[in-house]
């Protein structure tokens, strides 16, 4: 079944033509890698501290869409979305500003391909019987404000450490084995599945300021000194990525004003851009 579902997810990335990108007439996102966490795994609970209370557990976030005393146990099912690499070159030379086709992957392909695949992985599991939900997706999902910035209740990078996908990093960015360049997506499904081992040592183990003390490309890169060696500065970051200015640079690109044109710097034009740096 684990098979089934990854060659699911595999055949939409390469076949919809959502995921088609004519800018740079290729996908917007290569190849995903996908692996599964148990959805009763003690990590999630866990999260309400290291997150706080508003995150929902996997439990939580199917009895939303569900009803209450409907979950059984279940998997939480996690996609790394690479970006292609055109996209991530033409972020890479930039000092200032998102390319073009950073900015229009941002709108694009955030909106239209992650939701779809979320979408397209709920309807294939839920027509097979088993009860599914994406969160992203959902009616319930949120993003609010707490006094370090902006957190969802559904954080996909923590969702994607709990299923072996990766690391955080000294930036916040997450690093899978196909580097920091990436977009996230899960769903929580009742489906019972093997789940994935999670073999770093730690939450930053990807990242080689945070493991060997060495590198610190992406505090240098971010134009807005938001990245220091104490970590990211979410506010700064914000503003910038979310700013007056970015609306304005989103729609002389054809992109969403409400998107913004994003920023990504930090994670184009780094060691840990397309891999594990640490590998
Ligand atoms: C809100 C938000 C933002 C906010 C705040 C980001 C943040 N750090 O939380 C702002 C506006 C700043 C932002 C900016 C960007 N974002 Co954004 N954003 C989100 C969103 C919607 C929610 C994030 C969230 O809930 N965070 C929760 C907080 C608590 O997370 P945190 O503070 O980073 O967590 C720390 C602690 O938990 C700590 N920790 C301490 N102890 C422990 C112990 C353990 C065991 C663990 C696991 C962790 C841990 O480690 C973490 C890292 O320091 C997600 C989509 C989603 N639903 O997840 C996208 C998302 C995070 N964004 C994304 C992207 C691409 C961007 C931008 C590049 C913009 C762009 N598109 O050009 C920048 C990059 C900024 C950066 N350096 O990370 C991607 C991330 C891809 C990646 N490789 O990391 C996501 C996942 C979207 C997606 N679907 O792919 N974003
Ligand atoms: S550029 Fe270097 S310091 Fe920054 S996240 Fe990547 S590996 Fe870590
Ligand atoms: S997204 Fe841009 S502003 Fe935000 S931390 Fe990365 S480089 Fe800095």
């Amino acid at each position: 079944m684990k098979d089934l579902i990854k060659n699911e997810i595999k055949k939409y990335v390469s076949e919809s033509k959502e995921n088609w990108f004519e800018e740079i007439n290729d996908h917007y996102y290569d190849e995903p890698i996908i692996k599964f966490a148990s959805a009763d795994d003690p990590l999630f609970q866990k999260y309400k501290n290291i997150i706080g209370d508003h995150h929902f557990t996997p439990k939580e976030a199917f009895e939303l869409s569900f009803g209450e005393d409907s979950y059984r146990g279940g998997t939480v099912i996690s996609v790394v979305l690479p970006i292609n690499e055109k996209t991530r070159k033409s972020n890479a030379v930039q000092t200032q500003w998102a390319s073009k086709e950073w900015a229009l992957t941002r709108t694009f392909g955030d909106e239209i391909v992650i939701k779809g695949l979320a979408k397209h992985l709920e309807n294939f599991l839920n027509d097979s019987g088993q009860r599914t939900v994406s969160p992203y997706a959902s009616k319930w999902f949120k993003i609010q404000r707490d006094e370090s910035g902006p957190t969802s209740n559904w954080s996909e990078r923590h969702i994607a450490y709990a299923a072996g996908l990766g690391t955080f990093s000294i930036n916040d960015g997450f690093i899978t084995e196909k580097g920091i360049a990436v977009r996230l997506i899960s769903v929580v499904t009742e489906l019972k599945l093997t789940p994935d081992i999670r073999i770093a040592k730690n939450h930053t183990e990807n990242c080689l300021l945070c493991s060997k003390g060495i590198c610190g490309v992406c505090i240098k890169r971010c134009p807005v000194n938001a990245i220091s060696k104490e970590g990211h500065d979410k506010i700064k970051c914000y503003k910038y990525v979310y700013g007056e200015e970015s609306s304005k640079l989103a729609v002389s690109y054809g992109a969403s004003p409400k998107a913004g044109s994003g920023c990504g710097l930090c994670q184009t034009g780094v060691p840990c851009e397309g891999r594990n740096p640490c590998k």
